[in-house]
C-alpha cells in the first residue's frame, strides 16, 4: 500500500513518460552534483550536456529533484536552471525526503534520494559523478553516507568514477561487502577513485561489456537479491589529476573541516569546494569529463538492461525492500 500512495508523489515530465510508455530504456540522473557538486554556470551545462550524451546514445535521461512538493521525474530546462543557480536547495537523502515534500520546497536528491525516486519510477540505471561512502575517521566520527545502506534496500545500478579520496576507499568497499553490494568495474580491474583512475583496490568483479553487467545486474534481481549494484568506471586518463596532489589536498581539506567543526550533511559539500577552490579550478574540469563519460557507460547499460527485460520478473528490479 505504502508504495502505490508514494507514486501519487511522482511528476514524469513529458519525455520520460513517452519513453517509458514506449519501453524505451530509461536513465536517472542526480540533482545534488548541479545543486551542491558544482559551481553555476557549469553545473547546468554540463547537466545539458550530460541529458543531450544520453539521448543520443538512445536512452532516456530522467534527471530527478524535489520541486513545489513533488518528485520530478525528468526537468525541463528551466528546471535545471533553478536547481543550479538558487542560493538554498535542501540536500536531499533518505532521511529529508519527506520533510522537503510535505513543506514544497526545492530539493536536489543525493545518490540515495535519487535512487529511491528512480526505483519508485521504475528506472534502473542510475548515473552519478562518484557515490557518497565510509568517512575517514569514521571510526570515531560515525560518519557514513547513507547512499551504501542505501545501495545495500534499493535495486537500481549506480554508474560512477568510484569514491573520492576525501573518503576511506577501503573501509567504503568492506562495508558494501558486508551489505552484500556488488562492486563491478569496467575497463579496469581496480576500483576507480574519482579524480584518479586507480583506488588501488580491486573491484569485486570486472565486466567491460555492457550486455555481460546487464546479466550480472538481472541476475541478481531475478534471484530476489533486493538492492543495488556498483559499476565504477575510471575517469578518461586524459582528464586525470595526478595522484599525490589530490592526496595532499584532500589532507588539507580534512584538517579544515576538523578545525572549523564542520560535521553532519556539511561535510562533503565543504570538502568538495575545499578541494575544488585548492586545485584552482582544474578539478572541475575532471569531475565534468567523468560524469559524461559515466553517461555513456550507463546509457549502454541501460540499453543492455533493456534488452534483457523480457526474460525477467519487472517486480525484482528497480523495486525497494
Ligand atoms: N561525492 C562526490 N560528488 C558529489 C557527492 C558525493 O564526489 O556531488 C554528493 C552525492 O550527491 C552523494 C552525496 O550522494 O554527496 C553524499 O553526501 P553524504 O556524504 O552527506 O551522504
Ligand atoms: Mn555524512
Amino acid at each position: 500500500m505504502a508504495a502505490n500512495l508514494a507514486h501519487t508523489w511522482l511528476t514524469l515530465s513529458p519525455a520520460v513518460a513517452a519513453a517509458k510508455a514506449a519501453g524505451r530504456p530509461l536513465v536517472a540522473l542526480e540533482s545534488t552534483i548541479i545543486a551542491h557538486g558544482m559551481p553555476y554556470p557549469e553545473n547546468v551545462r554540463t547537466a545539458r550536456e550530460v541529458e543531450a550524451l544520453v539521448r543520443d546514445l538512445g536512452a532516456e535521461p530522467a534527471t530527478i529533484a524535489c520541486i513545489g512538493g513533488r518528485i520530478r521525474i525528468g526537468l525541463a530546462d528551466d528546471d535545471l536552471e533553478l536547481l543550479g543557480s538558487a542560493v538554498q536547495v535542501h540536500k536531499v537523502s533518505r532521511r529529508d525526503l519527506p520533510a522537503v515534500l510535505a513543506s514544497g520546497g526545492l530539493g536536489a536528491t543525493t545518490v540515495a534520494g535519487t535512487m529511491i525516486c528512480a526505483a519508485l519510477a521504475g528506472i534502473e540505471v542510475f548515473v552519478t559523478g562518484g557515490i557518497g561512502g565510509v568517512h575517514r575517521g569514521a571510526p570515531e566520527t560515525f560518519d557514513i553516507s547513507a547512499d551504501l545502506q542505501e545501495l545495500a534496500r534499493t535495486s537500481v545500478a549506480v554508474v560512477c568514477a568510484g569514491v573520492k579520496s576525501i573518503l576511506d576507499i577501503g573501509l567504503t568497499l568492506e562495508y558494501l561487502e558486508t551489505h552484500g553490494v556488488p562492486v563491478l568495474s569496467c575497463e579496469q580491474d581496480n576500483f576507480a577513485a574519482f579524480y584518479t583512475r586507480d583506488s588501488g583496490y580491486r573491484a569485486d568483479f570486472r565486466l567491460d561489456d555492457a550486455a555481460d553487467q546487464a546479466r550480472f545486474i538481472r541476475t541478481k534481481w531475478d534471484l530476489g537479491l533486493v538492492g543495488g549494484v556498483v559499476l565504477s568506471t575510471p575517469v578518461p586518463q586524459a582528464a586525470a589529476m595526478p595522484g599525490e596532489e589530490i592526496e595532499t589536498l584532500t589532507r588539507q581539506a580534512l584538517a579544515e573541516a576538523t578545525a572549523q567543526g564542520i560535521t553532519g550533511k556539511a561535510v562533503t559539500p565543504f570538502l568538495l569546494a575545499r578541494i575544488k577552490a585548492l586545485t584552482g579550478g582544474r578539478s572541475l574540469a575532471t569531475n565534468i569529463a567523468l560524469v559524461k563519460h559515466n553517461a555513456e557507460v550507463g546509457a549502454r547499460l541501460a540499453l543492455a538492461l533493456a534488452g534483457s527485460a523480457d526474460s525477467a520478473d519487472s517486480e525484482h528490479g528497480a523495486g525497494q525492500a
